[in-house]
């Protein structure tokens, strides 16, 4: 039997020591929802450390990161309270062990989506939108997974900044979110392009897969979720002392500066 509880250690240890792990698949046949309870019960063991769910991410919502990783699916996972970096704020990559960073647009509910009801209405519930970053940092060695891997580790949730939020009903109506351009800067120079659409098509369909996914996983959205709609352009890997923006035309920026060179 496979031991979750073990798996989830593991993946804990790894990421609590920035200390890259081998690939589960490679020792243990790891089902979709065996990985699911991985990724649940290492959430859980966060607890213990005052560490909380504020909200969820979906990962592979574009061609361009399904592409880069060799992943096709839409997979769900978790981000904890300890993880929100402020607009602006120093990261210290000596946290991470491979750490790469992604634009996204994040959305925040106003109010709790009920998942056992058949007919809840998710967009009804977004009250805000945001341009977001994602610092993903897989646990497994050489930023290699499968499927299966990937969603026990969390989708590579390593931490995550929100830009100034907007109300999404008006700024949905007036701007739209479907089709706005997207750029990922390191200092002056822009690293990736891309656009919103890039994101499933329009970035309110995640909201759509979230609720699917996290229903079919067990997961939950109270009311102020957090859902980040996954990235827009590929992944770039981080440097030392670099101020890393992504703007999402006409909604906004949102940023954060890396420390010195990581030490250990
Ligand atoms: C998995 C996480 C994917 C996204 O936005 O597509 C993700 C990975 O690429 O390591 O967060
Ligand atoms: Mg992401």
């Amino acid at each position: 039997m496979t031991d979750i509880k073990a798996l989830a250690e593991a993946l804990e240890r790894a990421r609590n020591t920035a200390t890259a792990v081998p690939q589960l698949s490679l020792h243990t046949q790891l089902t979709l929802e065996e990985a699911y309870a991985v990724q649940t019960a290492s959430i859980a063991s966060r607890a213990g450390d005052g560490d909380t769910q504020v909200g969820l991410k979906l990962g592979f919502t574009s061609k361009a990161k399904a592409v880069q990783m060799g992943v096709e699916d839409v997979i769900i996972g978790v981000i904890t309270r300890d993880s929100e970096v402020v607009d602006g704020g120093e990261v210290d990559l000596a946290r991470f062990i491979h750490p790469r960073v992604e634009p996204e647009v994040a959305f925040r509910l106003g109010s709790a989506v009920d998942l056992a009801d058949p007919e809840c209405d998710v967009h009804a519930a977004v009250s805000d939108v945001a341009p977001a970053l994602e610092i993903i940092d897989s646990r497994y060695a050489d930023f290699k997974f499968s499927l299966a891997d990937v969603v026990a580790d969390n989708t590579s949730a390593a931490a995550f900044v929100i830009g100034p939020w907007r109300p999404y009903a008006e700024t949905r109506a007036s701007l739209g979110l479907a089709d706005l351009g997207v750029t990922l800067s390191f200092g002056d120079t822009v690293v990736e392009r891309g656009s919103t659409a890039d994101i499933l098509g329009d970035p309110t369909r995640a909201l759509d897969d979230t609720v699917r996914l996290a229903r079919a996983y067990g997961l939950t959205l109270p009311a102020g979720s957090i859902v980040l709609a996954g990235a827009a352009t590929a992944a770039v890997a981080m440097a030392p002392a670099t101020v890393v923006t992504a703007v999402v035309e006409g909604l906004g920026e949102v940023s954060l500066r890396t420390g010195e060179a990581a030490t250990r």
